[in-house]
C-alpha cells in the first residue's frame, strides 16, 4: 500500500458540534478515519492531514466581503484538529486558507510545514492513490478531490466519512455527483480497506 496515501480534510472543533461553523454530525466523520488512518499507517500507507488555517482577517469571513462567520484563525482552539481525531505518528500536515484574499479550499492550495505543496508532497511519496474523507463535502473535500483528480490521481471518497455544511439542501448529493463525474469512485471506509488489500 505504500503508494496509497489517506487524505483528511478539516477536522477541526470549529466545523464539528459546538464550533463556529459547525457541520451537522461533522464528529461523526471520525470513528471511521481513525480506522483508515491507523490501517493504511500499519500497511506502509502514508496519512495526510488538511487544515483550514485562516489569518483574522480574510476576504473569506463576512465582515471582510466574504460568506462565512469567522472560523479556524490559525492558533485558536476552534482551528485544532478534534480531539478524538486519532492521527498517526507521520501524519503530515496540510495547512491552508491562510491568504487573505481567497477561500482556499482546496488542500492542494495549502503547504505542509516545510514550505511543499500537497501534491509536491505526495509525489516525493510515490503517492498515486487517494482515499479522501472529512469535512466538509460541499467545500473542502469537493475542492481537494477535484483537484486531485486533476493532478493525475485516482481518488476514493469515503461515503461514510464525509459531512457537508448544506446552506442548500441538496449541495452535499450535487458535489458527491461532481466528483463523481470527474472520475472519482465513491465507497465506504470499510469497501476502500477492503479493495486495497
Ligand atoms: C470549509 C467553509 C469555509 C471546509 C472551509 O473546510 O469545507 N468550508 N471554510
Ligand atoms: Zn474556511
Amino acid at each position: 500500500m505504500n503508494d496509497v496515501a489517506l487524505l483528511i480534510v478539516d477536522v477541526q472543533n470549529d466545523f464539528c458540534p459546538g464550533g463556529a461553523l459547525a457541520v451537522a454530525e461533522g464528529d461523526q466523520v471520525i470513528p471511521p478515519l481513525n480506522e483508515a488512518a491507523a490501517t493504511i499507517a500499519q500497511r506502509g500507507g502514508a496519512v495526510f492531514a488538511s487544515r483550514d488555517w485562516h489569518p483574522r482577517q480574510t476576504k473569506h469571513f463576512a465582515e471582510f466581503g466574504g460568506k462565512w462567520p469567522v472560523h479556524c484563525v490559525q492558533g485558536t482552539e476552534g482551528a485544532a484538529f478534534h480531539p478524538d481525531l486519532r492521527l498517526p505518528e507521520g501524519t503530515v500536515i496540510i495547512s491552508k486558507g491562510t491568504g487573505t484574499e481567497d477561500d482556499g479550499y482546496s488542500a492542494f492550495e495549502g503547504h505542509t510545514e516545510d514550505g511543499k505543496t500537497l501534491d509536491e508532497a505526495l509525489r516525493a511519496r510515490g503517492i498515486k492513490r487517494l482515499l479522501v474523507g472529512g469535512l466538509a463535502t460541499d467545500y473542502c473535500v469537493r475542492a481537494s478531490v477535484l483537484d486531485a483528480l486533476r493532478h493525475g490521481y485516482e481518488v476514493i471518497v469515503l461515503t461514510d466519512a464525509i459531512r457537508g455544511v448544506n446552506l442548500q439542501p441538496d449541495d452535499s448529493a450535487r458535489a458527491l455527483q461532481e466528483m463523481q463525474n470527474a472520475g472519482a469512485r465513491l465507497m465506504s471506509t470499510a469497501e476502500a480497506l477492503q479493495q486495497l488489500g
